[in-house]
């Protein structure tokens, strides 16, 4: 078949390929590429870094407090190429990069090429974006007035991100806030701080000044809540769950000061609804790059399979017979489907899930392991009765499958039900359909007859509704506005003198 694109990367072989390339067309599997691809991997050291206390958060808000005006009074432009470097920079050292990630995040090497990449790309957008959109605009208004909008910096910006993208995200969020004009406090993942220590270091070096981003490490019931509890802080991004963020935002409800936005973008419970006319090799192909791709530890990734009842049969052993194809293993080989979980907590969690699953739903299938291996939960299918057996998240590569009959406005009504609105999939041949039922969806992000993951950045800005996050979307032409404030200037033209340097355009 012709290939799935996800994250850029074609997969023209079987299921995830062995041959993958990149967004240029590149093939990573060509030995140039190779080489030091597996030199970096073995040379990938994690760097040690210094927990946050209590001391060092304020004297990090101190900091950027102090630092914020300089920053956000260099010209727009400035701030601007800054990013160009970061990602010029970040580019050159793609392989270094993805050692990193495959030591510390556990990713598969294909996953660390696409997220280097991704990272590289939110620097070029952001850049991009700020450049024309972040501009100062004259507003037409009546004669003898004369009126323009400003944006700038809304003051210290806390950046809180989480491991299951710990380059790509972690630089979207800072790079975002930063090139609005604000001072950033960034605290990373405590699983991941090596990646994130590494992506600051390259910033500072590209030009992003010492007292404009700090990085603080920690966990988030401490260093985390700290930040947010500062009165300092200007604004809060945050990806990670949506427990988490609900927390954030009530202790920023309970303080004293400025109102403080959040930006959040959290879980998803996504579901793909297939209908009779649905091409099975193509839903196969997208089910299981959707459900066990990076292990299924992303938000975009698919929990809940919703199969008609006429097609059923045979799509679920199509895709029996696709899950014990996949290669479960060692995430820095090339021919590795699926690496292992973040850690040992994860999968117990995970462990735990599936073992009342096997209690409660109907075995699909199983992707079998060579042997034992650590922290590695193997891509599992259960058959449920009905959609509103699934409880939550199961922030791993667990597949949940339904079958329905009658309309499907009634699926995609069960799925809006559910609370969360993150990605959907529709696998249908009536293109009718599709339009209606995207419609009727209250989902950020819809995909038509392809998988629901690797939203690339400035082409499917992504981000959810709901329980999935407060938006805007990231990598879209709407996301650096949350981070601005706005001022609008007017100025009485008819004034008799005194207004000269306004006019003239003096700053
Ligand atoms: C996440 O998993 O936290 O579309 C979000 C995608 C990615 C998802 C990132 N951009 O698969």
């Amino acid at each position: 078949h012709a290939g799935e694109q996800a994250e850029g990367l074609t997969l023209p072989l079987d299921l995830f390929g062995t041959a993958r390339r990149n967004s240029a067309g590149v093939d990573i599997t060509c030995l140039a590429q190779r080489a030091p691809l597996e030199a970096a991997i073995a040379l990938a050291q994690v760097p040690a870094v210094p927990l946050a206390d209590a001391a060092a958060v304020s004297a990090a808000m101190a900091t950027l407090h102090a630092g914020f005006d300089g920053w956000n009074d260099r010209p727009l432009a400035d701030r601007a190429a800054v990013l160009e470097r970061a990602a010029d920079a970040l580019e050159a050292r793609l392989p270094e990069f993805c050692g990193l990630l495959v030591v510390e995040a556990r990713k598969t090497l294909g996953d660390c090429v696409a997220e280097v990449r991704e990272a590289v790309d939110f620097c070029r957008y952001y850049a991009q974006q700020a450049r024309t959109r972040l501009a100062e605009q004259e507003l037409p208004g009546p004669t003898g007035e004369r009126n323009t909008l400003r944006l700038h910096g809304r003051g210290v910006f806390v950046c809180i991100s989480p491991w299951n993208f710990p380059l790509a995200i972690f630089t979207g969020q800072v790079v975002a806030a930063l090139v609005a004009g604000n001072s950033v406090a960034a605290k990373p993942a405590e699983q991941t701080p090596g990646v994130a220590q590494r992506m600051v270091d390259l910033l500072h070096e590209a030009g992003v000044p010492a007292d404009a981003l700090v990085l603080l490490h920690g966990p988030g019931e401490t260093v985390g809540a700290a930040l947010v509890a500062d009165p300092r802080t200007a604004g809060v991004c945050f990806t990670g769950s949506t427990a988490v963020a609900r927390h954030i935002n009530r202790a920023l409800a309970a303080k004293d000061g400025p109102i403080v936005p959040l930006i959040a973008e959290t879980g998803g419970l996504n579901a793909m609804l297939v209908d009779s006319t649905a091409l099975p090799e193509q839903v196969v192909d997208a089910v299981v790059q959707s459900a066990f791709r990076s292990a299924g530890q992303r938000c975009s990734a698919l929990r809940l399979l919703c199969v008609h009842e006429s097609i059923a049969d045979g799509l679920l052993e199509m895709l029996a017979g696709a899950m014990r194809e996949l290669r479960v293993g060692d995430p820095a080989r090339l021919d590795t489907d699926v690496g292992p979980l973040i850690d040992a907590e994860a999968h117990a969690g995970i462990a735990a899930q599936v073992q009342r699953l096997r209690g409660e739903a109907r075995l699909i299938a199983e992707t079998p392991a060579p042997q034992a291996l650590p922290d590695t939960q193997t891509p599992v299918a259960f058959e449920l009765q009905h959609i509103g057996q699934l409880s939550s998240e199961i922030f791993g590569p667990v597949l949940h499958v339904v079958r329905w009959g009658g309309a499907p406005e009634d699926v995609v009504r069960q799925v809006n039900a559910l609370g969360y609105g993150l990605t959907f999939g529709l696998q249908t041949r009536i293109d009718s359909r599709a339009e209606r039922l995207a419609h009727q969806a209250r989902i950020g992000n819809v995909y038509v007859n392809r998988n629901t993951i690797g939203a690339v950045v400035g082409v499917q800005p992504f981000g959810g509704e709901g329980l999935s996050g407060t938006g805007p979307k990231a990598g879209g032409p709407h996301y650096l506005y949350r981070f601005c404030a706005e001022q609008t200037l007017t100025v009485n033209t008819a004034a008799a003198g005194g207004n000269a340097a306004l006019l003239a355009g003096g700053h």
